[in-house]
């Protein structure tokens, strides 16, 4: 049967119970699937009569039957083959998912459709969260969504703009709270311990990692069951990089791939405790006290999904990175201009950390790379106008217009 399982003593707990921590060891949990089970739901099924989606794959998320699902129609988001940036790093194969595409711009939304419906049929009325940005943007529309009550705790100053207006215009309640991400989950985490009737969705929730274990389903079937080599994902609070694998794993439990790629997770250099424990082969992180990145999306010093995500690196022979505020803008412009991929600066830190790999010689060319960009770049508008060429100011006038665009000698000429 179908459970949430204590990811260190493996006690197990219904998937109608509100736990967050394991009540014996205090460790996080997971869903898990009984095997026999599943192969039994999914089998004689054609994946390909729904469209390419989060709820394609129901019958591999927790939910009821009968439940009728919150949806804006997550997933399905493109994987694009990236032929010219594979050339310009050095690299025959590179493609690009990118979660930009979701309904409020980021891959959270995968995790939100999940946990919002657990939410839902679980009876809760009230849905929180601590966000760098893009949890609360998403939280506040599903929960507007399904009618329900919503607060999302920010850290003052650092979150772009995009995202607070999201969460603004959805309605939920919104607390800047005098600290930083790490802070303002500590928070939730008391409050949800607290006041029982508020439902917690970050994603030490493991709903929201079902959700978001579509998108690992969704590379294989997109690459026609043949999966990359390798997956390079931004991390932070480390839930993506542990839902992908989760995802990967279960499809090749499953029989329907034949090989697991190696997980790759990247972070920004001033807030990057996952890259140290892997590079140090340390079983512990140890916390940054001020994470800082422009990257604010990713700037987050305990990340709580820390084991599953140092697991996933380690039992995909994957490897860690970090990358430098300069190398993310670089590759967030470079993407932008030679792809036509606008993304925000803490996705473009997957492409940073390929850039860096192919140059160590720890990626080779041959390698079918999927990098994962993670968040439009629309949410935060005002990094991309601080790096980019400034807009010309010209008078109203033709001859104005044709001298900022050089064309003005040319014009004359052919005039005489
Ligand atoms: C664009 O919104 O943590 O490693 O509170 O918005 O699963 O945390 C955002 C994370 C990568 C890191 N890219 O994913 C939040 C939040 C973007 C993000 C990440 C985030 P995780």
């Amino acid at each position: 049967m179908v459970h949430q399982e204590c990811i260190k003593c493996k006690t197990s707990y219904g998937i109608d119970e509100i736990v967050y921590f394991c009540k014996k060891c205090g460790d996080i949990l997971e869903v898990k699937f009984d095997q026999k089970e599943l192969l039994e739901k999914i089998s004689g099924k054609d994946w390909k009569t729904s469209p390419l989606s989060v709820w394609r794959y129901r019958e591999l998320m927790p939910i009821h039957e009968t439940t009728k699902v919150v949806t804006l129609n997550e997933g399905g988001t493109g994987l694009h083959r990236a032929q010219r940036l594979g050339s310009e790093l050095g690299l025959s194969n590179l493609y690009i998912k990118n979660e930009g595409e979701n309904p409020t711009g980021s891959f959270k939304d995968r995790g939100m459709t999940v946990g919002v419906t657990k939410a839902v049929e679980l009876g809760a009325r009230h849905v929180i969260c601590a966000s760098t940005g893009n949890t609360s943007a998403s939280l506040a529309a599903y929960a507007a969504r399904a009618g329900i009550k919503c607060t999302v705790l920010i850290p003052s100053g650092k979150i772009a703009y995009g995202k607070l207006s999201q969460a603004m215009i959805h309605g939920a309640k919104v607390l800047q709270v005098k600290g930083n991400f790490d802070e303002a989950l500590e928070f939730v985490l008391k409050l949800a311990e607290k006041h029982k009737t508020i439902y917690l969705l970050n994603s030490i929730n493991p709903f929201r990692i079902e959700g978001q274990k579509s998108l690992g389903y969704e590379i294989c079937e997109q690459l026609n069951n043949e999966p990359p080599d390798r997956i390079i994902v931004p991390v932070g609070n480390a839930g993506n990089i542990s839902a992908i694998w989760k995802g990967l794993k279960e499809f090749y439990q499953l029989g329907l791939i034949k090989k697991l790629p190696k997980m790759t997770g990247i972070q920004a250099v001033g807030s990057a405790p996952i890259v140290q424990a892997i590079k140090t082969d340390c079983d512990k992180i140890i916390p940054v006290e001020n994470p800082e990145t422009v990257a604010t999306a990713i700037r987050i010093g305990a990340p709580v999904s820390w084991k599953k995500a140092v697991n996933a690196i380690r039992e995909s022979h994957g490897t860690a990175e970090t990358v430098t505020d300069e190398e993310i803008l670089n590759s967030q412009k470079l993407l932008a201009q030679i792809e036509g991929i606008f993304v925000e600066p803490a996705s473009a830190a997957s492409i940073a950390g390929l850039n860096k790999l192919i140059k160590r010689g720890i990626i080779l060319e041959d390698e079918r790379v999927v990098c994962v960009t993670t968040g439009h770049g629309l949410k935060d508008p005002d990094t991309a106008v601080k790096m980019s060429e400034k807009p010309i100011e010209v008078d109203a006038e033709m001859t104005a217009i044709e001298e900022a665009l050089g064309l003005r000698n040319k014009v004359s000429i052919l005039a005489q």
